[in-house]
Order: C-alpha cells, then sequence, then structure tokens
C-alpha cells in the first residue's frame, strides 16, 4: 500500500526511466529498433521491477497515466533515432481500455515527428482475454493509423493458436521460456521451427526473445527468425547509451 502511494507521485519525483533493449536483425546483429522498459528507482526501496510495480498501478488504474507518459517518453528518445529504427512500448490489458489511447499515440508521434509506422505496441495474449471489445478498438484504431502490433511472449498464454486469428498481428515474440526450459536442444529447435513456419504462414515477423547465447541465436536463426533480442547482442540499455550503440554502428559499417 505504501508502494502503491508513492507511485502516485513517482512520475512528478522524476523517479520513473526508460531502458531500451536493442532488437536487432538476428543474421547481421545490426540495430533495428529497441524495446522500451519501464524502471521505477524508489528513494527508499532503490530500483523496482516492473514485475512488481505494474500490477499495483493496474490497481487503481495508476497505469493509465503511466503508460501514457512510457509512450511520451518512447516517441522522444525515438525522434533522436535515425527514421528506420523502431521503437517498441508495452502496454497492458488496463490501458487498452482507455479508449483515448490510441489519440495519445497519434499525437505523441505526430509531436515528435516520429512516423507512425515506427511505433510497435506489445501486448500479450492474456490482453485480449481480459477486454475484448474496447481493446480490440483501440488495437483497429492504432493498425489504422500505421501503428504495428506485437503479440509478446508468445506461447505463454492458454490460447496462443486462436488469438494469433483474433487479431492481425504484425509480429510474434517468442517467450524466453522456449530458449531457456529443460527441454531437449532438439525438441527446442522443432518447437521454434513450428512457430516460425506458423508466423511466416501468416505474414508476421518473428522476434526471438532472451537470446543469451550463441547456440539459441543459431537455433532462431537457422528457423528463419528474423529479429533476436536478449543479453548476447546487449541488455536494457539508458538512453545514452543506445544512442552511442546506432552511433559507433553508423561508424563501423557506413
Ligand atoms: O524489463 P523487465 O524484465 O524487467 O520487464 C519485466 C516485465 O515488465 C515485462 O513483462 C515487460 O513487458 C513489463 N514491462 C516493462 N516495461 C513496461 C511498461 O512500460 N508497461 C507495461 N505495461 N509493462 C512493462
Ligand atoms: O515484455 P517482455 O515480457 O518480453 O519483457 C522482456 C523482459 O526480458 C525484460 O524484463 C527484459 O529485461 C528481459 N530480458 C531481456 N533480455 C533477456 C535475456 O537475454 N535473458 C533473460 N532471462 N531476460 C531477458
Ligand atoms: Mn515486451
Ligand atoms: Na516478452
Amino acid at each position: 500500500q505504501k508502494l502503491k502511494a508513492d507511485l502516485r507521485d513517482a512520475i512528478a519525483r522524476g523517479e520513473l526511466f526508460l531502458l531500451f533493449q536493442p532488437i536487432v536483425n538476428i543474421v547481421s546483429g545490426r540495430t533495428r529498433g529497441f524495446e522500451a522498459l519501464l524502471r521505477w528507482h524508489h528513494p527508499e526501496f532503490g530500483l523496482i521491477s516492473p514485475v512488481e510495480f505494474i500490477p499495483i498501478a493496474e490497481e487503481d488504474n495508476q497505469i493509465v497515466v503511466i503508460g501514457r507518459w512510457v509512450i511520451a517518453e518512447a516517441c522522444k528518445q525515438a525522434a533522436l533515432w535515425p527514421g528506420d529504427i523502431f521503437v517498441s512500448v508495452n502496454v497492458s490489458a488496463r490501458q487498452l481500455a482507455d479508449s483515448g489511447l490510441a489519440t495519445h499515440f497519434r499525437d505523441c508521434l505526430a509531436d515528435n515527428a516520429v512516423g507512425y509506422r515506427r511505433m510497435t505496441v506489445e501486448i500479450t495474449e492474456s490482453t485480449l482475454i481480459e477486454n475484448d471489445d474496447v481493446a480490440l478498438g483501440v488495437l483497429h484504431e492504432l493498425r489504422a493509423m500505421g501503428c504495428r502490433i506485437a503479440l509478446d511472449d508468445f506461447g505463454t498464454g492458454y490460447a496462443s493458436l486462436s488469438y494469433l486469428r483474433r487479431f492481425p498481428f504484425d509480429k510474434l515474440k517468442i517467450d524466453k521460456s522456449f530458449l531457456h526450459g529443460s527441454a531437449m536442444a532438439e525438441d527446442r529447435a522443432a518447437i521454434i521451427g513450428m512457430i516460425c513456419a506458423l508466423a511466416q504462414r501468416l505474414g508476421l515477423e518473428v522476434v526471438g526473445e532472451g537470446i543469451e547465447t550463441e547456440e539459441q541465436r543459431l537455433i532462431l536463426a537457422q528457423t528463419g527468425c528474423a529479429l533476436g533480442q536478449g543479453y548476447l547482442f546487449d541488455k536494457p540499455l539508458s538512453p545514452l547509451d543506445g544512442t552511442a550503440r546506432l552511433m559507433q554502428e553508423a561508424t563501423v559499417r557506413g
């Protein structure tokens, strides 16, 4: 309850900030975009994970205000990157119950002169389970604007395949549990291969998440997964470090 109260002042006090984890071409390693990941630096308790405070923020709908702040900050940051670099923002069920969300995306993108198609909105399957109609409406609005929609943590929900038909997603993010699970390497490769084949049939771009080793990168690359994200490439970076990474790539490869 103390956290919930503290969270109400966190934006005003400048305690929330975003890190940006590179999402790269899985073959070349070159940065294609960044996922914005929220952090809270609490004055007493130090760094608190979104796993802990997002559920608290959802209880009393603070997530709507916080989520809008995240979108605005992510757009400001994207404005500093080259025009072919996308930014990916996580959006939870409660946020999609906010019928003004698409307008907020539009305003933030326009104010920062960031092209609509550079924005990817990441949602999880549970989001669609929780509030069908309004959520679907907002997602369709965003997509009509040109934003991309990604199904995040794919494979962890219970209705995975049917949800793929429920909304015309642009990207599919394979959950890291497929790489980190206890299954044998060949079994994991087979499952990932099936997901990639399915995604290709549906015209979806696949992002492999939680890639930590070269072996994991190869499994995904060989099955046709286009993009990768994980500690092998880079951890979530400060805005400055993210920009430095882009500048370094620009000098190295011209
Ligand atoms: O980066 P990290 O592993 O700590 O993120 C943990 C979880 O928090 C992930 O599931 C991620 O999707 C979620 N998360 C991170 N940033 C945001 C955010 O800005 N909004 C929402 N709704 N979830 C976020
Ligand atoms: O939104 P999503 O649930 O996909 O959030 C991604 C989460 O995965 C973030 O918390 C991020 O910090 C974390 N993450 C990013 N790269 C890696 C990785 O290589 N390994 C593991 N275990 N976690 C990662
Ligand atoms: Mn995500
Ligand atoms: Na994920």
